[in-house]
């Protein structure tokens, strides 16, 4: 394909709309918490439908947009992604993980056990395609981790300034994904996203993001 430019369509904000617009955002995003406690009310599928839309207008390299979102909702695949999750995690809590990394988990309370893969009406998996498939001809893909973390970004600001919780599940391995899900050999599960919404008396760990004091740096 050759470059063939068109107009770049960009509305640009008055000074006030944008600092405006900017505060508003960072307030919405900032109530952003990772939530394990799901309630099994259904949501709206336009909500998953649009988010997804969203995810997919990210940047990516060359423009390959290598991912896949695959939106599960029947019991029996949820059933059984838990059940496969759980068979890892339980191997990696009690014998992979070094005490290290359990040690930097504890604050979040999580364990071996996944009841939220059940609960939640609703199973986000993001897959990452590492080579595109033309027939049987590969083509190669370029950043595709960056490419498609950006867009799992895209993901999780959408689905939460669209009211539902999500939470950033990584079961390791994640083989499992492939074979349950049916997906093909240039497609690798990337990411675990259970969306819904969080039963009344939720809770979430007492933990802090950084200030920006650590994170900027102006040179
Ligand atoms: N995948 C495991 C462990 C885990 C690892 C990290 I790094 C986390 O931030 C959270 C959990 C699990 O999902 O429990």
């Amino acid at each position: 394909m050759t470059y063939q430019p068109v107009p770049l369509e960009f509305h640009r904000l008055p000074a006030d709309e944008a600092l405006a617009a900017s505060r508003e955002l960072l307030r919405k995003m900032r109530t952003r918490r990772t939530v394990r406690d799901f309630s099994p009310e259904p949501v709206p599928f336009e909500l998953i439908e649009n988010a997804i839309r969203l995810a997919g207008s990210a940047p990516s390299g060359a423009n390959q947009q290598p991912w896949r979102f695959v939106v599960v909702q029947d019991a029996d695949l949820k059933r059984r992604i838990r059940l496969a999750a759980e068979a890892e995690e339980h191997e990696s809590y009690q014998h992979r993980m070094p005490p290290d990394w359990l040690d930097a988990l504890a604050p979040l309370g999580t364990s071996w056990e996944k009841p939220f893969l059940e609960t939640a009406p609703c199973l986000i998996v993001v897959f990452r395609l590492d080579y595109g498939l033309d027939g049987d001809r590969k083509i190669k893909h370029y950043y595709v981790q960056e490419s498609a973390g950006i867009a799992a970004g895209f993901l999780l600001a959408a689905l939460h300034l669209s009211g539902l919780a999500t939470l950033t599940h990584t079961p390791s391995p994640m083989g499992f994904l492939t074979e349950i899900l049916e997906r093909p050999r240039n497609e690798r599960p990337f990411l675990l996203i259970p969306v819904g919404y969080p039963v009344a008396d939720a809770v979430v760990p007492a933990i802090t993001k950084k200030p920006l004091e650590e994170i900027l740096l102006c040179r």
